[in-house]
């Protein structure tokens, strides 16, 4: 047995780097836990494998594989933001390619980026049955730079590189070895990569170097066709991105140029692109959704299990909610007022998994066995092993009260109760139970299982066990938890409504709503404010001024335009009119010349005379009060760093992930130049634009919104 013949060599073993010999096969593991990125130790330490590997007359080849559930995730993104240090994972690639013993790489897990920018530079690859390969540097607005665009394109193909590098998503084990970019299936990473390494060397099959293969691209027209047929995706799938770009020039490259002129290209965009601040805010993206996973003043606390979940309500909001815990695997009741209800909400989390199934995106037999786990009732006292509910009755603070008792009466001590309220104060809620320390807010967003936004909404009295098994949850459930005080709207919702009456007034003073979703899309969001409107009901955002009405200061400047509108009974998609008119069946909108005329006529009727906006004023008008909004929650630490709201804007209200965030795009920009855009605009409506005190105070420290998130992220 190959296991039996290990032995340890500690002398040569680097920290992050483990090297042991099995017979003649020197074994080189990659230890950097947690996802065994590619750094500066890992890099030192496969240069040393290779050196003992070629130095060592009794080692014949060098088996390279990953500890834990990795093999490596990729460069070490935490070096990025740092001087370059050699060896630089390029050259460590070359020069296991360029080993004159074998080196075999046996991957479970993850190899991803520069880890499988290190499995292509071996001589042969096995592969464990359900690993995954992939190149995601798009997503951190890179490309491989360590000549992983030359050498996926020789092992695999122009079409099939460009589909692994510009999408970013990993390919499975089983569909690498169909592509040629993995020669071998296996169960264990070591055993059958020893077995494979002895396989090879018995057979004497030698090196072979990824860079000379030429098979995949004998046939130019088909390479040229391919990049043709990406390029021509650009505008509408990567529009106004850097790195899609480049990346399609480096396989063009690698397609008709040696392979060292192809690497120096593809290091030259590498750098181009690792310059781009497309590439520091995708990062910020990336390390802010981890970060706010994080709770840095949460102090103890044990995580709770969850089997047993009771959801209360079947509407739209409460099924999806439903659908999210089936796919959790966790056993779901569903309680509604009465029959009728139960049935209609029971049917459509049936009708959910029924369309994934029609969309071949769920097999028959895992749809039945999520279904199996679902039940309905109308009696609380069912409810009494359950160990989360979550309400999602209508907005309404004495319903949702109603409920609360309700479960007080029935849950057993240690459950946990939950409100999706969009806006209630759950501290009213949650004081009509005799364990206000159990209750928290979880708002979904709709759809529940496509958003991975999930606002966890902390009211004073919640206790740290309730708070971090909120959190646990939501990372089981696959979402993005975000921490949020209480206040109208919480992070997003109150963001959103100042953007969106920033948006309004615009209107009124005279610019069309069309324009305004067109500059709004022209900075990189998927729908402008109108088109969100009119495919979330026009009728929602009614009834909340109408609530808001009461409260609002006669000082307060109210744009009427979308109660004309509501009150013509046009909400958008669903009545077939809203902002736009919609064809019947049809979801995208044309634009309607009698909203233009009502938008007119309101204009008349306040008195303002219309002038002209550029997309440019849109944008930074649009975005400035998103922007002070952003550092009001901040500053009355409803939200708990900047990173907070820059993550519920990108996974919540489709804020461009290349912008990284409201408040990471203010500090590109520079808060000195937003601070004055809004003391500017602040001269037509100094109650609108009021400076958050926040900004003002960062601007006079000559600081940024980051400095505050590495603040509390080190605490
Ligand atoms: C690249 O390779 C460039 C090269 O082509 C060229 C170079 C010249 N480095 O996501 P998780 C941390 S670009 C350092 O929660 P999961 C992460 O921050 C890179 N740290 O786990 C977190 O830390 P913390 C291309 C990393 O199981 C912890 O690991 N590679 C890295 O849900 C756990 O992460 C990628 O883009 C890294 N590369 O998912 C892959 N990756 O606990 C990026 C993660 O302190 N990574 N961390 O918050 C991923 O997609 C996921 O992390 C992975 C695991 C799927 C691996």
């Amino acid at each position: 047995m190959y296991n039996n013949e290990l032995e340890h060599h500690p002398q040569v073993s680097d920290h992050a780097v483990h090297l042991e010999r099995s017979g003649n096969i020197l074994i080189a593991t990659i230890h950097n836990p947690p996802v065994n990125a590619v750094g500066h130790a890992v890099r030192t330490g496969l240069l040393a494998a290779l050196q003992q590997a070629q130095t060592d007359p009794k080692i014949h080849a060098l088996l390279l594989i990953g500890s834990g559930n990795h093999f490596a995730a990729g460069a070490d993104i935490r070096e990025f933001n740092k001087p370059r240090q050699a060896p630089l994972l390029r050259d460590v690639c070359n020069q296991i390619e360029a080993s004159n013993k074998p080196v075999i790489a046996a991957i479970a897990g993850n190899a991803l980026g520069g880890g499988l920018e290190i499995a292509m530079a071996a001589h042969y690859r096995l592969a464990v049955r359900g690993s995954q390969l992939g190149l995601p540097e798009v997503k951190l607005g890179l490309l491989p730079g360590a000549g992983g665009s030359q050498r996926s394109t020789r092992l695999i193909g122009a079409a099939a590189a460009l589909e692994l590098m510009l999408s970013g998503h990993p390919l499975t084990a089983e569909q690498a070895i169909g592509l040629g970019l993995v020669d071998r299936l296996g169960r264990n990473a070591r055993v059958d990569g020893l077995a494979y390494t002895h396989e090879l060397l018995a057979k004497q099959c030698g090196v072979r170097r990824s860079s000379k293969k030429v098979t995949k691209l004998a046939d130019p027209a088909a390479q040229q066709a391919a990049i043709a047929a990406a390029r021509a995706k650009l505008p509408t799938q990567f529009r106004g991105l850097l790195s899609p770009a480049l990346i399609i020039d480096c396989v063009e490259v690698a397609c008709e140029q040696p392979f060292a002129t192809g690497c120096q290209y593809e290091a030259a965009q590498f750098q181009r692109c690792q310059a781009s601040p497309q590439h520091q805010a995708l990062l910020h993206a990336f390390q802010a959704e981890r970060a706010v996973a994080k709770l840095p003043n949460l102090v103890g606390g044990t995580i709770r299990s969850f089997t047993q979940v009771g959801v209360i309500g079947g509407g739209t909001m409460g099924a999806g909610i439903a659908v999210v815990m089936l796919d959790a695997d966790l056993y779901v009741t569903l309680l509604e007022r009465d029959k009728p209800s139960l049935f209609a909400g029971l049917s459509r989390i049936e009708d959910i998994y029924r369309q994934r199934v029609s969309k071949k995106r769920l097999s028959v037999t895992v749809a039945a066995a999520r279904l199996a786990k679902l039940r309905g009732t109308v009696q609380y006292q069912i409810l009494d092993t359950a160990d989360l509910v979550v309400e999602a009755v209508y907005e309404d603070l004495a319903a949702k009260q109603a409920v609360f008792r309700e479960l007080d009466a029935h849950c057993k001590p240690d459950a946990i109760l939950a409100s999706n309220t969009s806006y209630l104060d759950i501290s009213a809620i949650a004081a009509v139970t005799s364990r206000p320390q159990s209750v928290i807010g979880l708002h979904f967003f709709s759809p529940a299982p496509v958003m991975r936004l999930l606002e966890v909404v902390i009211p004073p009295q919640a206790s740290a066990g309730v708070i971090v098994s909120a959190f646990a949850l939501a990372r089981r459930l696959g979402k993005i938890p975000v921490r949020t005080g209480i206040c109208d709207g919480f992070i997003g919702n109150r963001i959103m409504s100042v953007y969106r009456r920033a948006a309004e007034a615009m209107l009124e003073d005279g610019a069309s709503p069309y324009q305004i979703d067109d500059a709004v899309r022209g900075f990189g969001f998927a729908m402008g404010p109108f088109q969100i409107s009119d495919v979330a009901g026009g009728d929602i955002a009614w009834a909340t001024r109408k609530r808001r009405a009461v409260h609002r200061s006669p000082q307060e400047r109210y744009v009427q335009i979308a109660d004309r509108l509501c009150e013509q009974g046009w909400f958008g998609q669903k009545t077939g009119r809203g902002w736009y008119h919609y064809e019947s069946g049809s979801r995208s909108g044309q634009p309607e010349a009698a909203v233009l005329e009502i938008v007119a006529r309101e204009r008349e009727r306040v008195g303002i005379i219309p002038r002209s906006f550029s997309a440019e004023e849109i944008v930074r008008r649009y975005l400035a009060a998103m922007i002070n909004e952003g550092a009001n929650l901040v500053e009355e630490g409803i939200a708990l760093r900047p990173l907070d709201v820059d993550v519920v804007l990108l996974a919540g209200y489709g804020f461009p992930r290349h912008h990284g965030g409201p408040l990471h795009y203010a500090d590109r920009i520079g808060l000195p130049k937003v601070l004055e855009d809004i003391v500017t605009f602040a001269a037509e409506d100094p109650l609108f634009w009021r400076p958050s005190p926040l900004l003002i105070r960062l601007v006079e420290q000559r600081q940024t919104f980051a400095s505050l998130n590495v603040l509390h992220s080190s605490h």
